[in-house]
């Protein structure tokens, strides 16, 4: 039998689940990007607020292309249930703010209709970093229009994705779409209801939720004595901080009753988060691919390699953050990074990493360079993002590269084997993701080729062992 709204009566006492009434209210928060990050993470905290009685959380999901994991939560009425695990103990919980899914590339229609309904005050969006494309505007600006034509309230559209200032991102994107032909008398309206009426707060969400392996599917069909085909594994930490820029100001004490924090000032938190956790996850997801170690938690459990994430957030990252608290998120990091419950593959964090490599580590590296301090953490990094386009680790594992650009770094990276300098130059010069100035930095590209000679002549190791101990 499968996890169901029938059978959610069923379960163990010890699971929380969900006391409302998920069917008597039309959702009000429309979420693009069904992952398992919004699930373990937003979801859980719409579903405390549903559970606080506001019925005005609920959520239509929206896959963006993919039908597998919509139709396996149709299947289970919404509901999955998400394993809470780390040093504090393990808990399971079944949340219940998923009250109906849409697939956007087959259901555009509903998508347009759910961001359209009265009820609906929220847009959240987790659509990882290449997802903001014109597809993306048209499709919320095709939605949003329906609103301004029958006269409804504007909402919050709050991007969630790892980019500095995504908010702002997003709305530029909608804008840019709007202005890309000549602007009819009713396109300038439409400028100016988005402006009058909706919010594009930034805001930066934090919890470490890895893709579902069949071994968290197994420990929950165990634990819940149902089978779960979506169930989720998180950690306890977990953390979303909003600009106070919501289309509902009222919406800002409802969040913070739930343990968000609304603030002014969330590019912080932003930065802090995305130097210190997301560019050391990219790091060591490079390294583990490399070295051929599968998880991140075996990454940081090697001696080198914490020591590595120590010194680069410390000594490279922290020095250019305006938050002033580092030493104790740095130190929380590693440990939330060793967390033996979560079999955060290191082919997942690195899938994609030409689109993330540009929020995680330039910045941090033009710190440096402007205070002539030294950036062999980051040149060491980016060897090994070099030597991995090769596809194949160390002990000579072949692997494939998941990424919109593949083709392009991996006929760059073949070159390698010939022409190593070359091949880093060639690399380094990409503005896309090493932004504007790095490209042009002779001292950059001659630390990040000594550390490449040294990753194929002894190996990443090695070159970890020999920086952490200089
Ligand atoms: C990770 C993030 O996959 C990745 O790129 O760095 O998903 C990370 O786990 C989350 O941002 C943590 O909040």
């Amino acid at each position: 039998m499968h996890l169901c709204a029938l059978t959610l009566a069923s379960l163990p006492a010890d699971i929380h689940t969900p006391v409302y009434d998920r069917r008597r209210h039309a959702p009000g928060v429309v979420h693009l990007g069904l992952g398992a990050f919004h699930r373990a993470h937003q979801a859980m905290v719409f579903d405390q607020l549903l559970a606080d009685g506001d019925t005005r959380w609920g959520i239509h999901g929206v896959g963006m292309t993919r039908p597998d994991l919509v139709n396996h939560l149709r299947a289970q009425d919404g509901l999955y249930a998400v394993r809470v695990a780390d040093g504090q103990g393990v808990k399971w919980q079944v949340p219940g703010a998923l009250w109906r899914t849409s697939v956007a590339t087959t259901e555009r229609h509903d998508v347009l209709q759910a961001i359209a309904a009265p009820s609906t005050r929220w847009v959240t969006l987790t659509v990882t970093e290449k997802g903001y494309t014109p597809a993306l505007a048209q499709l919320l600006l095709d939605g949003l229009r329906l609103r301004q034509q029958a006269d409804l309230p504007g909402i919050t559209i709050a991007s969630c994705d790892n980019l500095q200032g995504n908010g702002h991102k997003l709305q530029a994107l909608l804008k840019a779409q709007i202005s890309t032909h000549d602007i009819t008398a009713q396109d300038a309206g439409m400028l100016r209801w988005l402006d009058a009426h909706c919010a594009f707060p930034c805001s930066m969400v934090d919890r470490i939720v890895p893709a579902a392996t069949p071994e968290v599917l197994a420990a929950a069909s165990q634990a819940l004595g149902l089978r779960d085909d979506a169930a989720l594994s998180t950690e306890g930490f977990w953390e979303w901080v909003i600009e106070d820029r919501l289309a509902d100001p009222l919406d800002a004490a409802l969040l913070q009753s739930a343990g968000v924090r609304v603030t002014p000032d969330v590019h912080s938190y932003e930065e802090a988060k995305l130097r210190m956790l997301n560019g050391s996850h990219t790091a060591m997801a490079l390294m583990g691919a490399v070295t051929g170690r599968p998880f991140i938690a075996s990454c940081i459990g090697e001696p080198h390699i914490r020591s590595f994430v120590h010194r680069l957030m410390g000594q490279e990252v922290a020095p250019h953050l305006s938050r002033s608290d580092w030493a104790d998120y740095r130190d929380a990091l590693i440990t939330r990074f060793g967390n033996p419950y979560l079999k955060h593959s290191v082919h997942q964090i690195a899938t994609d990493s030409s689109q993330k490599i540009p929020q995680r580590w330039p910045p941090s590296v033009l710190g440096q360079i402007a205070q002539g301090a030294s950036f062999e953490h980051h040149a060491l990094a980016a060897a090994v993002f070099v030597r991995y386009t090769l596809g194949v680790d160390e002990p000579g594992q072949a692997y494939a590269l998941n990424d919109p650009q593949a083709t392009n770094l991996m006929t760059m990276g073949a070159a390698q084997r010939t022409a190593p300098a070359a091949c880093v130059r060639a690399v380094l010069a990409r503005e896309d993701l090493w932004g504007s100035a790095l490209p042009h930095n002779a001292a950059w590209i001659a630390r990040v080729t000594h550390w490449h000679q040294h990753v194929l002549q002894h190996g990443v190791d090695h070159a970890v062992q020999q920086l952490v101990e200089a």
